[in-house]
């Protein structure tokens, strides 16, 4: 029989000590004989020379191990807020997770951040509130914390003993414990009718269904375990591996079925080939299979040979000949595979992007030596394949390189990386925000099929409206079914889906080139040519490329008839700093035009909320050190967008010329010769 395997993610605010978990169970597991740590720089996922100068995680890291018969694949994550990205892929591939928290500092802003993903997803998820033994550690307030902010839906599983202290213990609460078993059945009996039924009826309700229900809840993501310890001494680390192989679930997969997987994270092996790190779902991958690979969103549709496996199996990744559904495994040989590309049929949980903010900030980038541009460009694009976020841009015409970022700390890793991987020596020019566009109102636009100015052998009428703030881009198939072109498609959902694609490509550029979003797209009019179909005007067959052509064209005129307006990313602010300093903090945020709540002094440290804009809390981070003695934190999470005001509301992207667009459009469209 084939073992079960549990893809676990370990997801946390920055420090909460995820990484040294993560060497403490590999440790309890046997699979290392001397716990590593963080700040010796000798753990086992912080083995980038760069996240053990720093102590921090930039990159997630997969390890692997066995609990009885269920093999643990782990995937350590960055908390830094920075590198929110390599967490927002990693969720398409986890089982269940563990969310540490710190019992010391609490519930902080990224673990309410990832909590939400969690929960949107449907990831089951305990929690582990680290650091028992650190002076402060207050495991009461903690729980009652994560019940305000995170969810009502959990039950501490245990107490500690001499909490704050080298020598906190844990204590597994006994389901003999009436206290626990009141709270316990309190909060199953609200999510499970039988439970509630058998207890109104006047049953005795036995401990152990107590514990299997609390099991099936667990795992369908609906009720969240809290265990207590410490990473570093141990404390509660037994009970938090029992949770980990009964209380998460862990499959078999179907092994026999169509390849369906999805690749989360791509690196460089020894000689420079590219690895694609996939997670099956369903069927199993040989050495030597063709693979098909697809992209959401790009008319990408490759094949490639695998030509080596890695499989995680208890241990260090051991050469294999497959891997099946269920597991996570190297692949060579796929040479332009993309971090979210989809292998074989897309699975069930193929789409979970855009479950974080985008980054909202972009440098310019340039060599410190003449004549490395080239180099550089090059240096940077091999970056963007581990990181597609990054989005490097060639600015031909300002001889300029940029790149997206989500903040200092990421560009100091991208300016380290480029020093030490490739000798590039870098400065970071002016950091802009990257804006993005809304529809100002609603507007149409329409091309017949055979009329003279249409080239192409298709009717495309879509509709452009505003959709409320946040709401992303939605399209909507508004036509009769005999309109569809379902000789070409198969289906109408296929037709609905290939639609959609055209139309978010086209959106990635709105008027004045930024990206558009927050709108309903809807395809109002369709018609195609066929020999047999309903046209009456026989011709030519319609084909996919007449309607993926024709849509850009007819959504630009639409959107040109809605108007956009340009609206840039803003911030939340929280920082901590020493209370003799919050007149030039206040004075600082005040220049960045910040809305400001009422400081709040605790101590001698004050804390002050704000929000302001992207760039501008930028700009504050690298002034903070000088404002505040060196002794001031800021942590900011992203707020949304508000539209750009002031004497230019309508800033273009730099490399943004309309007339280029329109250029590109035609030429896309065949109006012009090449
Ligand atoms: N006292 C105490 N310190 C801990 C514990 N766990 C982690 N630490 C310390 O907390 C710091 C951060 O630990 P990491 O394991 O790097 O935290 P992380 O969550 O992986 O951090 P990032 O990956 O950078 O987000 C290090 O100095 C650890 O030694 C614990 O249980 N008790
Ligand atoms: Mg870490």
């Amino acid at each position: 029989m084939l073992g079960r395997t549990l893809n676990l993610g370990i997801l946390a605010h920055v420090d909460a000590g995820k990484t040294t978990l993560t060497e403490r169970l590999l440790y309890s597991a046997g699979v290392i004989d001397a716990i590593g740590s963080v700040d010796a720089g000798t753990t086992q996922t912080d083995s980038l020379a760069l996240e053990r100068q720093r102590g921090i995680t930039i990159k997630s890291a997969v390890v692997s191990f066995a609990i009885d018969d269920v093999t643990v694949n782990l995937i350590d994550t960055p908390g830094h807020p920075d590198f929110i990205a390599e967490v927002e892929r990693v969720f398409s591939v986890l089982d269940g997770a563990v969310l540490v928290i710190s019992a010391v500092e609490g519930v902080q802003p990224q673990t309410r951040i990832l909590m939400r993903a969690l929960q949107r997803l449907r990831i089951p998820t305990l929690m582990f509130v680290n650091k028992v033994d650190r002076r402060g550690a207050d495991c009461h307030r903690v729980l009652t914390e994560i019940a305000d902010k995170l969810t009502p839906a959990v039950v501490g599983m245990g107490s500690v003993r001499g909490e704050g202290t080298r020598n906190a213990a844990y204590t597994v609460h006994a389901l003999g414990d009436d206290a626990y078993a009141a709270r316990l059945f309190e909060l199953l009996a609200d999510r499970d009718e039988t439970l509630l039924t058998a207890y109104v009826d006047g049953a005795s309700i036995s401990a152990g269904q107590l514990q299997a229900t609390l099991a099936a809840q667990t795992k369908r993501a609906m009720v969240h375990p809290v265990f207590f310890g410490s990473a570093i001494t141990g404390a509660g680390l037994d009970a938090l591996t029992g949770g980990i192989a009964q209380l998460l679930p862990a499959s078999a997969g179907d092994a026999d079925g169509p390849v369906s997987a999805g690749v989360f994270k791509v690196d460089r092996g020894t000689a420079g080939e590219r690895v694609a790190y996939v997670r099956v779902f369903t069927g199993t991958i040989r050495v030597r299979d063709r693979l098909r690979f697809s992209r959401e969103g790009l008319d990408v549709d490759e094949e490639a040979k695998v030509t080596a496996i890695s499989r995680f199996d208890a241990g260090p990744a051991i050469q294999g000949n497959a891997v099946t559904a269920g597991e996570i495994a190297r692949l060579w040989g796929l040479s332009q595979i993309q971090i979210g590309d989809t292998i074989g049929e897309p699975g069930s949980r193929a789409a979970v992007a855009n479950s974080f903010a985008p980054p909202t900030l972009e440098s310019v980038v340039a060599p410190c030596r003449d004549g490395e541009t080239g180099r550089l460009y090059a240096a940077l694009a091999q970056l963007a394949e581990q990181d597609p976020l990054i989005n490097v841009r060639r600015d031909d015409r300002r001889q300029e390189i940029s790149v997206s970022l989500y903040g200092e700390v990421q560009k100091e890793v991208i300016g380290a990386t480029l020093a030490d991987d490739y000798g590039i020596e870098v400065e970071f020019r002016e950091t802009t925000p990257i804006y993005i566009e809304r529809p100002l109102r609603s507007g149409e636009a329409i091309e017949l099929l055979h009329a003279e100015a249409n080239p192409f052998l298709a009717t495309v009428g879509l509709r452009v409206d505003p959709a409320p703030d946040g709401a992303g881009i939605e399209f909507r198939l508004q036509v009769d079914h005999r309109s569809v072109p379902t000789y070409a498609y198969k289906r109408r959902e296929n037709f609905a889906e290939a639609m959609g694609q055209y139309v978010r490509h086209t959106l990635r550029e709105g008027l004045f080139g930024w990206q558009v979003t927050d709108c309903i797209v809807t395809m109002i009019e369709s018609n195609y040519s066929s020999p047999d179909g309903p046209p009456s005007t026989r011709g030519p067959l319609s084909t996919p490329a007449d309607f993926r052509k024709l849509t850009p064209l007819v959504l630009m005129e639409a959107l040109e008839r809605a108007g956009t307006v340009v609206c840039e990313p803003t911030v939340r602010v929280s920082l901590e700093v020493p209370a003799q300093t919050v007149g030039a903090v206040m004075a600082a945020l005040a220049r960045a035009g910040a809305a400001v709540e009422t400081p709040v002094m605790q101590g001698e440290l004050s804390t002050i909320e704000a929000t302001l804009s992207a760039v501008r809390a930028d700009e504050l981070q690298r002034q903070l050190p000088a404002l505040t003695g060196g002794e001031g934190v800021l942590e900011s999470a992203f707020d949304g967008y508000l539209p750009v005001t002031g004497t230019t509301p309508t800033r273009p992207r730099s490399d943004h010329n309309p007339l280029d667009r329109a250029e590109y459009l035609l030429r896309l469209a065949g109006r012009v010769s090449e």
